[in-house]
């Protein structure tokens, strides 16, 4: 606790010195203490620079992800009222669903700075390297049929829209069910695995993967070609001038929109939802080709129903409904 009012009182100095004994005196404690708690600061990876007869300043405002770095400021009544932070974890999504057999209440969130094994669907690989991105699952526990899971997954796209513009001003796109697009590249995906009855959810774990700060040369071979990250879009037509973000502000304001999703499930405004949605789509408009199973085809994407299924209009006339499964536009 102490620690974080360190950080704060540095915070607030905007990188200018801190005394330490006007740190002491402020908080009540010796400086002995003081320089123990500066040193656990400098531990967790903030730059702060002692030089004697000046005190502490904090350097920069480096792209720390901790869960105090995420609470400080959080805008939610419910998500995030828990947050678990994890250095390394082999994944997000496997540690809340363990956590969330064991108890784990509604809006828990589990944050890693690394993924060893983070996954997409299908048992693909979500690559996951350590302080580049945003490696985050949420534990929901809406009363709804597992029916209507998809509607989460939609919602879950439009919250991270919402918070990557907000943050970084970048307007990134929604490719049908849930992938997030900048310059038709994948800047972010979304994996929500359920645990359920036959009639009725038990639990959900809404996994959102979103790269931040990685340079091209980050991404394995394999995916350089279709992966980019919110820097690399927002230095590509000015490569000196590339942008760092802070994840925490990222995850902040994607908790919060995630709420504002959230709320409006749990009311049964899904029309709002898909209207928004939609709003984001590029896929809706578009001619895509749709590979579910053994079955390929091409035709233009006209609209999604309100359990998130995407009407297709086919080559050959008909209209088919997708309810998951490959679409590439
Ligand atoms: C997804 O799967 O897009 C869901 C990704 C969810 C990741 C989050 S991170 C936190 C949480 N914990 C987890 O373990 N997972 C979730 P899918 O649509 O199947 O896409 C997977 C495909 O995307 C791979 O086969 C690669 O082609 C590509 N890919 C892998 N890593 C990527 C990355 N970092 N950025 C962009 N594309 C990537």
């Amino acid at each position: 606790m102490l620690e974080q009012k360190v950080l704060e009182i540095l915070k607030q100095n905007n990188e200018n010195y801190v005394s330490g004994e006007s740190l002491s005196e402020h908080l009540g404690v010796t400086r002995t203490s003081i320089w123990k708690h500066i040193n656990s600061l400098k531990e967790a990876g903030y730059n702060i620079e002692s030089v004697t007869r000046k005190g502490y300043r904090l350097i920069d405002s480096s792209d720390i992800l901790n869960e105090f770095e995420v609470k400080n400021g959080l805008q939610t009544d419910l998500i995030g009222n828990k947050i678990v932070y994890i250095k390394e974890v082999d994944s997000t999504n496997l540690y809340a669903r363990k956590i969330a057999l064991e108890g784990a209440e509604d809006g828990t969130v589990v944050i890693a700075d690394a993924q060893t094994a983070g996954r997409g669907r299908l048992g693909r690989n979500w690559s996951s390297m350590a302080g580049k991105g945003i490696w985050m699952s949420v534990v929901l526990r809406p009363q709804i049929s597992p029916e209507e899971v998809q509607i989460i997954t939609l919602g879950a796209s439009v919250a991270a829209i919402k918070a990557i513009y907000d943050v970084t001003g970048i307007r990134a796109g929604i490719k049908w069910p849930n992938d997030i697009i900048c310059d038709g590249k994948k800047v972010c995906g979304i994996l929500t695995e359920m645990n359920s009855e036959v009639e009725m959810v038990n639990f959900l774990i809404l996994g959102i993967g979103i790269n931040v700060n990685h340079t091209i040369l980050d991404f394995p071979d394999e995916i350089k070609s279709i992966a980019t990250s919110l820097a690399v879009y927002s230095g590509m037509n000015d490569k000196k001038n590339v942008k760092l973000f802070r994840r925490s502000d990222i995850i902040k304001k994607l908790l919060y929109e995630l709420e504002q999703i959230y709320n409006k499930i749990k009311k049964g405004a899904v029309k709002d939802i898909i209207d928004e949605w939609k709003l984001y789509s590029a896929t809706l408009g578009k001619q895509v080709r749709v590979i579910y199973k053994n079955d390929t085809y091409t035709g233009t994407a006209l609209d999604i129903r309100d359990d998130g299924r995407l009407v297709v209009k086919c080559d050959d006339g008909c209209t088919r409904d997708v309810f998951s499964g490959e679409v590439s536009v």
